[in-house]
């Protein structure tokens, strides 16, 4: 079994004040997450076309980092796009935004992330709850089945209930993801998210199994892990239980400041997986 361990690098200027470790500069972003010995770095730009993956390529290996992921959430922060909205032109738009991010994270080796694009039921206009579930189907089957042409999954996040009112546990969402034609989206189970949904962390991430493709990695309080009240050993234990071998993505608030945020996060992944 081989976790690996991740940080989040914003590059959106709009999302400022977000639970993102490293920001703005991406070569020295990158030079941190590679002398704090991290495994990988998780890319949020802010549009599918701003970043030259052969640049960003370069950077990576001359630090032998990899890419863990990359956030699709621009496209909500920046132009209000959701999977779920009532406009079918937005829809469209939405869709369309994941695909570019895919084909740009494709070239990356690296997964998409759908957490904050997939909006919800019941705004504004109106989308009932059955509408949302048929939209939402419908944009993964797609994205999941281009992903998958891209030798790629694509991760569906569930959020919390202040936040979307679709999926919020990951049994609700292992079902939803069963109920699709495709096997290429997998699951992003965030700790922070878990730990306001879930009755049992650990025992939810033994039920996700295999449908589990990432994990967001932070205390109860979104700072980083260590600096609140989770209970990590149990969650340890499952995802050694699970054989998860995939990444651990410090997805956390930069407290108290990023470079100490990042060295926190990453001392206590060493002392959790040692
Ligand atoms: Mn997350």
């Amino acid at each position: 079994m081989s976790v690996k361990v991740s940080v989040t690098i914003c590059l959106i200027s709009e999302a400022k004040g977000g639970p993102f470790v490293l920001w703005d500069d991406l070569p020295a972003s990158i030079t941190q997450a590679a002398s704090l010995g991290y495994d990988a770095v998780e890319l949020f730009p802010p549009e599918p076309g701003a970043l030259d993956p052969a640049y960003v390529k370069e950077l990576l290996t001359r630090h032998n980092l990899a890419v863990s992921a990359v956030g699709s959430g621009a496209g909500w922060v920046r132009h209000k796009l959701s999977l779920t909205d009532a406009d079918a032109k937005k829809r469209t738009c939405a869709k369309n935004f994941i695909h570019d991010m895919i084909d740009f994270a494709a070239q990356l080796s690296a997964p998409v992330i759908i957490g904050s694009m997939q909006g919800r039921w019941g705004v504004g206009e109106g989308v009932t709850k059955v509408e949302a579930f048929e939209y939402l189907a419908e944009a993964l089957n797609e994205l999941g089945a281009h992903a998958e042409t891209r030798g790629q999954v694509l991760l569906y996040e569930p959020l919390n209930r202040y936040e979307t009112n679709l999926l919020n546990t990951i049994e609700d969402a292992s079902r939803f993801l069963r109920s699709l034609n495709t096997e290429a989206v997998k699951l992003l189970a965030d700790l922070f998210h878990m730990n306001i949904e879930e009755t049992d962390i650990a025992a939810a991430i033994r039920r996700g199994g295999s449908n589990i493709g990432h994990i967001h990695f932070a205390d109860s309080n979104r700072r980083p892990a260590g600096l609140g009240h989770m209970n990590f050993e149990p969650i340890v234990q499952a995802v050694r239980d699970i054989g998860f071998s995939g990444y651990f993505g410090a997805e956390a608030f930069p407290y108290p400041d990023p470079i100490s945020a990042a060295r926190q996060t990453v001392s206590k992944f060493r002392e959790l997986f040692a």
